[in-house]
């Protein structure tokens, strides 16, 4: 594996090569298998551009071409700015092709994000989008280039480098095929590497999960450099199946019903702040959204009250989504119980995902208890790249990824997340999770949003602060403090300030930002 990367043990690799979990297959090869099944079918539609997956797949292999030309090797890295468009999907099938390894940024990412991602991981190109939503990356490029020696080319989307298809080594379908960043929004981003044996059998069983064919129309509303829409089962996974992907320019109603219609779109997904959304003016389209026959949400906690509106609302199969950009996926099951799939983040879409609820020695807790969540398996990393000192922190010894999530089990194996630990406020002696102070704050009627972050106290080292968007004639935080208090929540995990907000910011993958919360203090 690629200097940096932790890859699985020598004999867990060699059972999941033996069972066919990992089918030592690389990306590139999966899209030329598709082609070869699919070919005339549609891949890909981009308002009124349509390719077939054996266009995509020429394509891809002329991006292979060109890239190689332009000097970039096998196994090299290239850090990749796009917005939502069909050249993101070619250029990385281009790259996997050529054994090269994208670096998924962000789109919102600046020169500080582009700078670190590009001197950790040695990047020898840059490819962004021009000048997008009035932010010149071409510019950032050459800032870039002006600092960094090994990043040697630029790319833009207009300009891309074009040669007649060649055939390159295969890639080793055990080494790292991309990297995606972690959620975390406290640090610069770690860097997560994906392989492609453990990704496509992420992309496989979470579309066999959904019950992906042929006729289905996933609509990458999300970012598509974000794991939920690049390959949960996202756009890969449809890829996969020969179904076709609408690429939305971006995920609000507005641009997303009309594609629905059009597109008779079938599966997407979602965090749940643009849920809400979708939901509040799915009241009032005169678009028709008949077509849409599961929406996944994930990535943030809900309400249970909006959990139950989601399908009424949409018309549609509600589909929960714990998921997170190391690996594990867990979903809710169609034509399960409403318990299941309105009180639960479902089931591990694998049976060889080993799920743990610890307490903070490492030790399981019995059926029921509310602890870490920790887990390890086909498809969830061993360690972030690069990254010795902070892998020996977030990895048991076992080969465990601690989430810093905090969950429990259902007797039935159902995952419920409850909070974060890795999101804590630490008051006097007493430990209170931001996320079930905020889900406490949002029962209250006048509450429509809440975030919950600690800041400096003498006496006690941090105290809580809530930050609150009002629904209506805005709360005190006498009433707030009340309704916990008659709740029966423990004293300590009541907020000692208030502050009230017109909207939360939300980072660019639409969860509340805290760091910026915390900026204001
Ligand atoms: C997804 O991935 P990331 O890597 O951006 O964030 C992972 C973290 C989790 O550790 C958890 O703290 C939180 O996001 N999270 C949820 C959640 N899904 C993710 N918290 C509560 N409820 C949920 N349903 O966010 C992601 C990746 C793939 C699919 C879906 C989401």
């Amino acid at each position: 594996m690629l200097d940096g990367c932790m890859p699985w043990p020598d004999e867990v690799a060699r059972r999941y090569r033996a069972t066919g979990i990992w089918r030592g297959e690389s990306l590139g090869s999966a899209l030329r298998d598709a082609a070869a099944r699919f070919g005339p079918r549609t891949a890909l539609v981009h308002n009124d551009k349509r390719y077939s997956y054996a266009e995509l797949d020429e394509w891809a292999g002329r991006l292979a071409a060109g890239f190689a030309e332009a000097g970039v090797k096998s196994r090299e890295r290239v850090v990749v700015q796009l917005p939502n468009v069909p050249e993101f999907v070619a250029i990385c099938f281009g790259l996997f092709r050529l054994g090269a390894v994208p670096v998924f940024a962000l789109a919102a990412h600046r020169d500080t994000e582009l700078r670190h991602l590009c001197e950790l991981t040695e990047a020898v190109a840059y490819v962004g989008p021009g000048v997008h939503r009035d932010f010149d990356h071409r510019a950032l490029g050459e800032r870039l280039r002006a600092d960094l020696p090994h990043l040697r080319s630029l790319f833009v989307v207009d300009s891309l480098p074009d040669a007649q298809p060649s055939e390159f080594a295969e890639p080793d379908p055990s080494d790292v095929a991309f990297f995606l960043l972690s959620g975390g929004t406290t640090a610069l981003p770690k860097l997560i590497p994906r392989t492609h044996d453990d990704y496509l059998y992420q992309a496989r069983t979470a579309a066999s999960v959904c019950e992906l064919t042929g006729d289905d129309v996933y609509l990458a509303a999300l970012p598509i450099e974000f794991n939920f829409a690049w390959g949960c089962p996202g756009v890969l996974g449809t890829l996969l199946t020969g179904g076709a992907v609408v690429i939305a320019d971006d995920p609000s109603p507005e641009t997303c019903f009309p594609l629905l219609a059009r597109e008779s779109v079938t599966v997407t997904s979602l965090v749940p702040s643009l849920t809400q959304l979708w939901v509040e003016e799915a009241g009032w389209t005169e678009e028709d959204l008949g077509s849409l026959r599961l929406l996944q949400v994930g990535g943030a906690r809900m309400k249970p009250e909006f959990v139950r509106s989601i399908g009424p609302s949409l018309g549609c199969v509600l589909q929960q989504v714990f998921g997170m950009a190391e690996g594990l996926l867990t979903f809710t099951r169609a034509g399960a119980s409403d318990e299941h799939v309105l009180g639960t983040q479902g089931l591990p879409i694998s049976r060889e995902d080993e799920v743990l609820i610890v307490d903070e020695g490492g030790t399981p807790l019995p059926p029921g208890g509310i602890g870490e969540l920790v887990t390890r398996g086909p498809y969830t990393v061993r360690g972030y790249y690069r990254a010795d000192e902070h892998n020996a922190k977030v990895f048991t010894e076992g080969g465990f990824y601690r989430t810093g999530d905090l969950a429990r089990l259902t007797e039935h194996g159902e995952l419920v997340i409850e909070g974060r630990i890795k999101d804590m406020i630490i008051r006097g002696g007493d430990k209170i999770s931001a996320g079930e102070v905020e889900s406490y704050l949002v029962e209250h009627p006048a509450v429509a949003a809440a975030a919950v972050i600690g800041y400096a106290d003498e006496f006690l080292g941090e105290r809580t602060c809530a930050y609150v968007v009002a629904r209506g004639e805005p709360p005190t935080l006498a009433e707030l403090r009340e309704s916990m208090h008659a709740r029966g929540v423990a004293e300590y995990k009541l907020p000692d300030r208030l502050e009230l907000i017109d909207a939360l910011p939300l980072t660019p993958l639409g969860k509340p930002d805290k760091k910026a919360l915390r900026s204001k203090e």
